[in-house]
């Protein structure tokens, strides 16, 4: 047999897929150390489990434009001219770099924002190193999403729940609209439910794909989700459907609560959210009736002016309504004892009070930063464990808009070297021109990534990343779940592109913290990880490809909650002691005007992406090539706009360009702008690839009048625009794109 005729070295393994957040455990299969092809898990229960992107996988982790060398910049910073160096000299120059400015201006000067599942291996280092360094400015996109909503669901019973939607009978979307193509885990849970008869009730201005099969949906304004949930209150509270012996021996604050829904009448509701008054009362009742009701974690209020409110207001229906560690409810799943968390190696204790004390954020909007980790310390340690205890990554963070307008201004204190690791931070927060300002205002910028973003462009040194299907890891959904997955390398990562984990580590030893990061490898870290449980991972992945834990129920009984007053708190302590109303409210955001008659919201996450990414990969573009904006046909035909039209979306704060997809199950007046929209096939024609021709970030700002109070949170969800026609953008002509 000739060499061209020998069988190719095949391996094939279990991955946890990084394309998306929700991380599916995938089979991958790779050829003389490239992958080839990623496919449906063996095991029947997980096989439904993969969207396309999943399988497009090869299509990414071989793309011609991955990043394969450690690049330095040589022209002006955002000019993305670059000489090509070794990982060596990139982290030797990088270590040097962050030591002086950490020398001028202090540890708190140095700022780092990951969103950490696609980097995947980081097991905490980075704030690891942070904390031994003295600085406590990390931030992510979680602050945005699911990081967030688990701070805040600790206020009320020390915990961020995840809801058994596999035994619920009632499943509340509030917007959230998993598909097949977009949280498939969760779309296959939820089409489980509905065979099994379950009701499901989804609140959207949009006839969403949920909505199309819901028993009730509920076609809500934009941004009045608070108003809705006090008004389900007060119609579980006025007829009774409580779980009256939970609210007795576990809640406190019920009656403050009563008196504050007192005010939200259901006729007050149906007018802020322009939803019937009798169907918001039926909705109440369905899901304070059902045996066993889930409201799973959604994006959507996480993103709105009063996202505290009504993060608080949904941990507080459960509460009420018994749903609280029950078959069919929302498990306090606790951590896993086999496997160290990623709490445990951030090393909290490493930092001074006084330094945790400057975090961004701290004082002005303390929700999910150290200021409320530290009051909630005594109870996490009486309850599970631990003093410091991390879910989903976001309940130590600094503030993303204080630490840009930190950047940006220096005010209060300059902020000079900042890291972004599988972040596309430009894109990825409110108020682009202002993330813009920040880092041209940068001393030091790294970006660990796989391919050049707007925001790598803007870096001094960028490091190529490696993909999941070169690495090896457990997962432990960040403390969320306390299921471990396996994840195994099967393909060679490309040229010098290598790990977080390497990262954080070379830098650390480089940075005088060498004993404190005392692993060779990635599998010494998770080795590490493991030893609670006497196994190792070539152990683990030998025996397993998953560890479920037997779920425990109404553990409370036993332990009481992780909050002051060991109770569910209806009427939030914590939020008083911080200077905040206890109670939950809705806070009214600016209403459209003549001007600016569209009421926009961002979202509506399109099923070829993931975020900002993959708009350079072929096989998935092609599915969605432009970005788009939906409107009601009325609206569109009184503005004079057809489908595929090009417009200008203009808010009070910037503009933004798409084409006019026209579609019936809008509420009228209402305009949908997609998120993360750049277009890298026009990188070295347009500035910065694009980045501000399409960007939801560029549309919203972070004013005081516009930002949550508790966490600072910016509100995407309803807000003034004016729609004119234009041009297509400069560059969008082009359609050859590579993969
Ligand atoms: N304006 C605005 N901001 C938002 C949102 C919004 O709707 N609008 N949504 C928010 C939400 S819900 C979320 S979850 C966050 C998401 O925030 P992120 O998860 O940080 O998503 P991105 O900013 O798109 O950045 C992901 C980057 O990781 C890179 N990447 C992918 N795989 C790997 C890898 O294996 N290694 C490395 N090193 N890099 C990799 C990709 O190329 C991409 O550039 O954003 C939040 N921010
Ligand atoms: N394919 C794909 N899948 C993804 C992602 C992706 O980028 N691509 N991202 C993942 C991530 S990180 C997240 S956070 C999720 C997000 O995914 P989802 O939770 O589904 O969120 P969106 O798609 O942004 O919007 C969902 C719905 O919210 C509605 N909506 C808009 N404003 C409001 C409002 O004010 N109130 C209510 N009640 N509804 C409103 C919209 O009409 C839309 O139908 O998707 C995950 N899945
Ligand atoms: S839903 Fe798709 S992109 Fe997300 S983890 Fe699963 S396979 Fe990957
Ligand atoms: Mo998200």
């Amino acid at each position: 047999m000739s060499a061209a005729q020998d069988p190719a070295d095949v391996k094939t393994g279990y991955s946890i897929c990084t394309i998306c957040d929700i991380g599916c455990q995938l089979r991958s299969e790779s050829r003389d150390g490239v992958l080839h092809r990623v496919k449906a898990h063996d095991s029947p229960a997980l096989a439904r489990h993969v969207c396309y992107k999943g399988t497009a996988a090869p299509h990414i982790h071989n793309h011609a434009d991955r990043l394969r060398v450690p690049l330095k910049r040589v022209g002006a910073r955002g000019e993305d001219r670059w000489e090509e160096i070794s990982y060596e000299q990139a982290i030797d120059e990088i270590a040097e770099r962050l030591r002086g400015v950490v020398d001028r201006y202090g540890p708190e000067a140095f700022a780092v924002s990951t969103s950490g599942w696609n980097t995947q291996t980081t097991h905490g280092l980075d704030r690891r190193f942070m904390n031994l360094l003295g600085s406590p400015n990390w931030t992510s996109g979680v602050s945005l999403c699911a990081g967030n909503t688990a701070a805040v669901n600790r206020l009320t019973y020390g915990w961020f729940p995840m809801g058994d939607i596999g035994n619920a009978n009632c499943v509340v979307l509030l917007g959230h609209n998993p598909r097949k193509h977009s949280w498939t885990p969760i779309y296959n849970q939820i089409e489980g439910a509905r065979k099994r008869g379950a009701q499901t009730i989804v609140v959207d201005p949009r006839v969403s794909e949920q909505a199309e099969s819901a028993t009730l949906h509920l076609q809500i304004k934009a941004g009045t989700d608070a108003a809705l949930l006090l008004g389900w209150t007060k119609v579980i509270i006025d007829e009774g459907l409580y779980d009256k012996d939970f609210v007795r021996d576990w809640c406190v604050g019920f009656d403050q609560l009563s008196e504050r829904v007192d005010e939200y009448p259901l006729d007050r509701v149906a007018q802020i959210t322009g939803v019937d008054a009798e169907l918001i009362a039926q909705a109440a009742r369905m899901y304070a009736n059902a045996d066993g009701a889930v409201i799973p974690w959604t994006p959507i209020t996480d993103q709105q002016l009063d996202s505290t409110s009504s993060i608080r207001l949904q941990a507080i229906l459960r509460a009420i309504t018994g749903n609280l560690d029950v078959v069919g409810g929302e498990t306090l799943g606790g951590l896993n004892p086999s496997y160290r968390t990623e709490s445990d190696l951030q090393l909290h204790d490493a930092i001074s009070p006084e330094q945790r004390a400057k975090q961004l954020g701290y004082e002005k909007h303390p929700a999910y930063t150290y200021r409320t980790a530290e009051i909630l310390r005594p109870y996490m340690k009486k309850v599970w464990g631990r003093e410091w205890v991390d879910q989903v990554m976001g309940c130590h963070m600094a503030n993303p808009s204080e630490l840009f307008r930190a950047m940006a201004t220096g005010d209060p204190y300059p902020v000079k070297a900042f890291f972004a690791l599988g972040n596309n931070a430009l894109l990825s927060y409110p108020n682009q021109h202002q993330i813009h300002k920040g880092l041209m205002n940068q001393d030091l910028i790294v970006a660990h990534e796989i391919f050049m973003t707007p925001t790598a462009m803007l870096a001094d040194y960028v490091l190529p990343g490696d993909v999941f299907s070169e690495r090896n890891h457990i997962a432990d959904s960040w403390s969320w779940t306390n299921r471990l997955s396996l994840s195994e390398a099967v393909a060679t990562p490309p040229d010098e592109a290598s790990s977080s984990f390497r990262f954080w580590r070379d830098l650390a030893h480089r940075m005088g913290f060498a004993d404190e990061f005392p692993w060779q490898t990635l599998e010494d870290v998770i080795d590490y990880r493991l030893e609670p449980s006497g196994q190792t991972f070539e152990s683990f992945r030998a025996e397993k490809f998953m560890e479920i834990p037997v779920p425990r129920y109404r553990k409370y009984r036993k332990t009481g909650f992780a909050t002051p007053s060991g109770k569910v708190e209806l009427a939030s302590s914590i939020l008083e002691e911080l200077g905040f109303d206890p109670l939950p409210y809705h806070r009214p955001a600016p209403e459209p005007t003549a001007g600016y008659p569209y009421l926009v919201f961002s979202g509506v996450r399109e099923d070829p992406f993931f975020q900002t990414g993959q708009r350079n990969v072929g096989v998935l573009r092609r599915r969605c090539p432009s970005p788009k904006f939906f409107l009601h046909p009325e609206d569109a035909m009184r503005d004079g706009f057809v489908d595929g039209d090009w417009a200008r979306l203009e808010t009070a704060h910037g503009e933004v360009h798409a084409k006019v997809s026209v579609q019936e199950g809008m509420r009228r007046g209402h305009l949908r702008v997609p998120h993360g929209w750049w277009f890298p096939e026009t990188r070295g024609e347009v500035d910065l690839a694009g980045a501000f021709v399409s960007s939801d970030a560029v549309l919203t700002t972070d004013t005081d009048d516009l930002i949550d109070y508790e966490q600072g949170i910016p509100h995407f969800r309803g807000y003034p625009g004016r729609l004119v026609a234009c041009d297509p953008p400069v560059g969008m002509s082009k359609t050859t794109l590579e993969g």
